[in-house]
């Protein structure tokens, strides 16, 4: 349905809820909102049952900030913490399968652009390590290879935090953890490393330690995806609980891990490079006239 469809008629309006009319005139649908204004707009999400401070949440209201169209946006997630904070936002979420995130993406995707030829419609799939590359592996792997028009963030906390700290695929050589107690034996998983054998135009691995880098990160995946293919953005989200961070050390903790081994990186192919400069440039000549 596109946002046109769903501008209510003037005389409905009052009978709205107000979280609605909020999000229309005041947030982020049918205009795109800059983190530096966050406090002053209504966001897509503003409550959640996730864990006081944790990293992933803040990953997540970034990543809804950078969204080209939220009003024409579907999240396809899973279990795991992510998606408690994800099923609370005004963005539709499905909530899919162990394991059947990256085919139920694939079949949304196809059917909007047979359903709105005339209008962009995005799909991210988003969920954790446990979700996606343990569970989920095939299905991600084949939207990959196929190039399937939708963004995949993995929201990287290195263990499975929903069930109480077993290790995953992502997790780091050698950690332990409650319900690894010996420690992890084999190597984190390179996901990046597949993504580029999978040649994905845009791929980017990052720490929300820069608010407006996150959201511009988003907004350059969900951008391509669209035009070429999947794309993939993998974001550490600490899990404070399990690897027992104290709330107040929890943006320290993300600044040494990027510092570390968890550094910005951002891989992106010719044709996209070329794309992005022609949207930028488009959106600066629109901006210039709208001035006069
Ligand atoms: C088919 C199925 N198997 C197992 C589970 C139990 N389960 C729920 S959340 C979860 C782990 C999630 O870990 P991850 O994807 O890394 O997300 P996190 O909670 O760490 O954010 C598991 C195994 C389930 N809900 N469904
Ligand atoms: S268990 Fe970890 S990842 Fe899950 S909500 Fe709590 S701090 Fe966040």
């Amino acid at each position: 349905m596109s946002f046109e469809n769903l501008r209510p008629s003037p005389a409905l309006k009052d009978f709205l809820p107000i979280e609605y009319k909020d999000l229309v005139e005041h947030g982020p649908y049918g205009k795109n909102k800059k983190v530096s204004d966050m406090g002053k707009f209504k966001e897509i999400i503003e409550e959640h049952p996730m864990c006081a401070g944790c990293a992933m949440t803040l990953f997540i209201r970034l990543m809804y900030i950078g969204m080209p169209n939220p009003e024409h946006t579907i999240v396809v997630g899973t279990a795991g913490c992510g998606r408690m904070a994800l099923s609370q936002a005004s963005v539709p979420f499905v909530y899919g399968n162990y394991g059947d995130t990256n085919a139920v993406a694939s079949g949304i995707k196809r059917g909007l652009d047979i359903r709105f030829p005339n209008q962009f419609k995005d799909v991210v799939v988003c969920a954790g390590d446990g979700g996606l590359v343990d569970i989920g592996f095939q299905g991600l792997m084949h939207s990959w290879f196929r190039h399937e028009k939708f963004t995949t963030v993995l929201l990287d906390n290195e263990v499975y935090g929903n069930t109480g700290g077993q290790e995953s695929g992502m997790t780091y050589k050698g950690q332990v953890m409650k319900m690894s107690p010996r420690g992890k034996k084999d190597d984190k998983m390179d996901m990046v490393g597949l993504a580029k054998v999978a040649k994905l135009d845009y791929i980017a691995v990052l720490a929300p330690t820069n608010p407006a880098r996150v959201a511009r990160t988003i907004r350059r995946a969900i951008l391509i995806a669209r035009e070429f293919g999947a794309t993939y953005v993998q974001a550490y989200t600490s899990c404070n609980i399990e690897y027992s961070i104290p709330t107040p050390d929890v943006m320290k903790d993300a600044f040494d891990m990027e510092k570390d081994r968890y550094g910005f990186e951002e891989i992106i192919s010719d044709r996209a490079k070329e794309y992005l400069k022609d949207l930028e440039a488009k959106a600066k000549a629109a901006k210039k006239k709208a001035k006069k």
